[in-house]
C-alpha cells in the first residue's frame, strides 16, 4: 500500500532515524549519546531531520551490525515514523549495509557516507570537489557489487544474474578510470599550490595555523585577527578550503595565518587521506593555533580529538598556543574572573601557552597576537652570520 503523506510548504527533509552502537570493553571516549548528538548535528548539516534515536550495547557487532530484536523493533520505528532512511554512527560493511537495507526496506547509511555528504554540499574549490569526489568514488567502488546484487535479489531470477555480473565488470572499469583522472587532475592543482605557497613563503615567512574541532570558531577567529571575510557560520564544516592571508605583527616579523577544515571524531579514514591536502598548511606550519570552544559541553573530548588527529598526521610536535574561544557564553566581561574545567581536563602540557578569546567580542586578540609573536621568535633559528644566499 502506498504510503500517506502530508507535505509541509517548505522544502520537504528526509526523516532519518539515528543508531548508535557501544561495544563492551572497547574503550571511547565519547559516550554513546554524545556521539548521537553530534551524529544528528551531521544529519541536519547534511539536510536531513532526525526523527528517533536507538543504541544498544553488544558484546562484538554481528553480520547485521546491530541484534535481531534490535532490527525487529528498528522495523518497527521504520514505518510509525515513515523514515526514508536509517544512519548508523559508525562505518558498515558492504555486506552489513546491503543486509541492513533488504531488512528494514529503507535507504542505510553510516557517519561515513553522511560526513561525505555534508563535505560535498560545501566544497566550493575545485580542488576540494575533486578530492571529495575521490573519496566517494573510493567509498563507492566496494560497494558497486552489493548495488547490483541487490538488484538481482529483488529482480529475482532467471536473466538477471549474466548481465548483473558483465554491468559489475563495466561500472568498475568505468570507476577506476574516473579515479584516476581524479586524481592526476588534483596532483596538478597540488603543483601550482606548492609554487604558490613557495613563492609566499619565499625567505623567512613564518607559517601559523589554525586548527581545531568543526565549529569552534577558527574562520571567526581568522576574521578577527586578519580583519578579512571569511564565512563562518553556525554549522558543521562551513570552511572547507584553506584560506591564508599574511599576519601582521607588532614587530614586523613576515608571518602568513591560515584557516582550515575543522576536525571530526570518527573522522573516515577516506577523509583524512583526501583533506590533507587542505590541511598542507598545517602540515607545515611553524605555529598551530587549536581553537577550543569552551561552551560546549564536549569540549574536552573535542581537544582531544584534534590532539590525536594532530599526531597521526605526524604534527603533534609542532609548537601549539591553546586558544579558549567562546568566552564571552560563560562570563559576561572580559574582565570577569573564570574557573575553566577545561584546563583539569586536558594535557595542557602539550601547550606553549594557553589563551582565552572571544572571536566576537574581539577579546584577547592582543593577548593571541602577543602569544604568536612570542612563540614564532622563539622558533626563529638561531643567527649564525653565515647566509647561504648569494
Ligand atoms: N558567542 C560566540 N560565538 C562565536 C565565537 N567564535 C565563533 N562563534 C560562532 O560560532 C559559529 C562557528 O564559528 P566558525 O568560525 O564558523 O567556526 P569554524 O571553527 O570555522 O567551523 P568550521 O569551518 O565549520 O570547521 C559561528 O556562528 C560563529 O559566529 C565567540 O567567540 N563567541
Ligand atoms: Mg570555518
Amino acid at each position: 500500500m502506498p504510503k500517506k503523506r502530508t507535505y509541509s510548504t517548505g522544502p520537504s527533509r528526509e526523516r532519518a532515524i539515528l543508531v548508535g552502537v557501544s561495544v563492551r570493553n572497547q574503550f571511547d571516549y565519547w559516550a554513546l549519546d554524545d556521539s548521537l548528538a553530534e551524529l544528528s548535528e551531521l544529519a541536519r548539516a547534511a539536510g536531513a531531520n532526525p526523527v528517533e534515536r536507538f543504541t544498544q550495547t553488544l558484546n562484538k557487532p554481528s553480520p547485521t551490525y546491530i541484534g535481531k530484536g534490535k532490527i525487529d523493533e528498528l522495523q518497527h520505528a521504520v514505518k510509525q515514523t515513515e523514515a526514508d532512511t536509517v544512519i548508523f554512527d559508525d562505518e558498515l560493511s558492504p555486506n552489513q549495509q546491503k543486509t541492513l537495507e533488504d531488512k528494514l526496506g529503507v535507504k542505510v547509511i553510516d557517519r561515513t557516507a553522511l560526513i561525505l555528504d555534508v563535505f560535498a554540499q560545501r566544497a566550493i574549490s575545485r580542488e576540494g570537489r575533486l578530492q571529495i569526489e575521490l573519496a566517494q568514488t573510493e567509498y563507492l567502488l566496494p560497494r558497486l557489487a552489493g548495488q547490483w546484487s541487490h538488484l538481482e535479489r529483488l529482480g529475482g531470477g532467471v536473466g538477471t544474474r549474466g548481465p548483473g555480473e558483465t554491468q559489475i565488470e563495466t561500472d568498475r572499469r568505468l570507476v577506476r578510470r574516473k579515479l584516476s583522472r581524479v586524481k592526476k587532475e588534483i596532483a596538478q592543482i597540488q603543483l601550482q599550490r606548492n609554487q604558490q605557497r613557495q613563492q609566499r613563503t619565499s625567505g623567512d615567512t613564518k607559517i601559523v595555523s589554525l586548527v581545531g574541532y568543526t565549529n569552534a570558531g577558527k574562520s571567526a577567529l581568522f576574521n578577527a585577527i586578519t580583519s578579512s571575510g571569511v564565512i563562518e557560520r553556525n554549522q558543521l564544516f562551513s570552511t572547507l578550503d584553506t584560506t591564508t592571508r599574511r599576519l601582521y605583527l607588532p614587530s614586523g616579523t613576515p608571518a602568513t595565518i591560515s584557516d582550515t577544515v575543522g576536525f571530526v571524531h570518527k573522522l573516515p579514514p577516506i577523509l583524512v587521506t583526501a583533506f590533507r591536502a587542505t590541511l598542507e598548511e598545517a602540515l607545515e606550519a611553524d605555529l598551530l593555533l587549536q581553537v577550543v570552544d569552551v561552551s560546549s559541553p564536549y569540549a574536552a573530548e573535542q581537544a582531544q580529538v584534534v590532539s590525536d588527529q594532530l599526531s597521526d598526521m605526524g604534527i603533534g610536535d609542532t609548537p601549539r598556543i591553546l586558544v579558549l574561544n567562546k568566552l564571552d557564553l560563560i562570563i559576561k566581561s572580559a574582565d570577569e574572573p573564570i574557573s575553566l574545567n577545561i584546563l583539569d581536563e586536558i594535557d595542557v602540557s602539550e601547550f606553549s601557552r594557553v589563551v582565552t578569546t572571544s572571536a566576537t567580542k574581539g577579546w584577547g586578540m592582543v593577548d593571541l597576537r602577543d602569544a604568536i609573536e612570542t612563540r614564532i621568535a622563539a622558533v626563529e633559528p638561531v643567527a649564525t652570520g653565515n647566509s647561504i644566499e648569494g
